[in-house]
């Protein structure tokens, strides 16, 4: 039987988690007032977190939450705040998504953002839990602007505080290839990569396809459809490809965790890892969320969990040394 206990014991690393989806309404609240912004409301709860269906739905409500998030404290105050929580659920490693556009964008400077950042994720070692950051590029913004950001990027890369790059926001028109010069420069200088392709987009399965065999990324963040494609889905097992799937997000998103692509994936032994996506716009369910509430549902085993946990170090982008430590 899964216990909370056991799930919360469980050494486990994050590899598909939004910082600015971490924002829960407290922090937005407090954020709103310190800043002198107008969120419209007399108190947390009754800032709307809800969309119905979809990801252009989901993105409208992450995109407006966080317009509170101006100075370097607010984004150290917002990191520390989820690396806080994951010390105390045996979370020994994340690899944080950034949008650095989404601040950019509106006249924040690039250096407010990663210094914010990165000084919760140094604090955040004296908690046990090593935070390294994954900055992706919006997808729906252009190509220019992409390039500017990776640019801008670049003194941080150098210090050795980007680990890798992504690519997330909205995926409708902008497949992987849109960005296939920008990611084979990037190759070149040393990043990991990794890339959203979100359920049942369109075009889903020709993403994913690109994302593999063009743009040659280490992992996949979703990736579910990759089973109605089986050559496919063979040919990542076959590359010990990670699967960064998120079953509350998708649940909430889709209203469908996506059980039956997920436990294909698990059985044919892909590198499934499970993780939270974005625990603040999603009812607070973090990654222990993840792991108990879909072990229950679909009655995974104590073993199966530790497989995925297992996946989760597999897959991530520690050194091999610190990898063995885990396995
Ligand atoms: C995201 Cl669920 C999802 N998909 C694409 N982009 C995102 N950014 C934050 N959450
Ligand atoms: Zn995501």
């Amino acid at each position: 039987k899964i216990t909370r206990k056991f799930v919360d014991g469980l050494p486990k690393a994050e590899l598909h988690v939004h910082i600015e989806g971490t924002l829960e309404p407290d922090l937005e609240f407090k954020l709103a007032k310190r800043n002198g912004i107008d969120l419209g409301v007399s108190s947390p709860d009754q800032i709307n977190r809800s969309y119905k269906y979809g990801l252009a739905a989901f993105l409208k409500s992450y995109y407006a939450g966080m317009q509170t998030l101006i100075t370097e404290q607010d984004f150290y105050d917002l990191t520390w705040a989820y690396l806080k929580k994951m010390a105390k659920s045996s979370v020994k490693h994340v690899e944080l998504f950034f949008d650095p556009q989404a601040h950019t964008s509106r006249g924040i400077s690039f250096s407010t953002v990663i210094n914010g950042i990165h000084q919760a994720a140094v604090d955040a070692r004296a908690l046990g839990v090593d935070a390294q950051l994954i900055m992706c590029f919006l997808r729906d913004f252009s190509k220019e602007s992409a390039r500017k950001t990776l640019i801008q990027a670049k003194p941080y890369h150098e210090k050795g505080w980007i680990l890798g790059l992504g690519l997330d926001s909205d995926e409708h028109h902008n497949p992987p290839l849109k960005f296939m010069m920008l990611f084979a420069k990037a190759k070149t200088e040393g990043y990991h990569l990794t890339m959203h392709c979100d359920p049942d987009q369109v075009d889903t399965l020709k993403h994913i396809k690109q994302a593999l065999e063009i743009i040659e990324v280490e992992r996949i963040d979703h990736g579910v459809n990759i089973v109605a494609d089986p050559d496919l889905m063979d040919f990542a097992i076959q590359k010990q490809l990670g699967f960064t799937i998120c079953p509350i997000s998708n649940l909430y998103i889709y209203h469908d965790m996506k059980a039956k692509p997920t436990l294909e994936l698990l059985k044919k032994g892909a590198l499934v890892s499970f993780n939270s996506d974005d625990p603040g716009y999603m009812g607070s369910n973090y990654i222990d969320d993840n792991y108990y509430k879909f072990a229950e549902k679909y009655h995974l085993s104590r073993e199966d969990l530790v497989k995925i946990a297992k996946n989760s170090f597999l897959s991530s982008w520690i050194s091999n040394t610190a990898k063995k430590f885990y396995l």
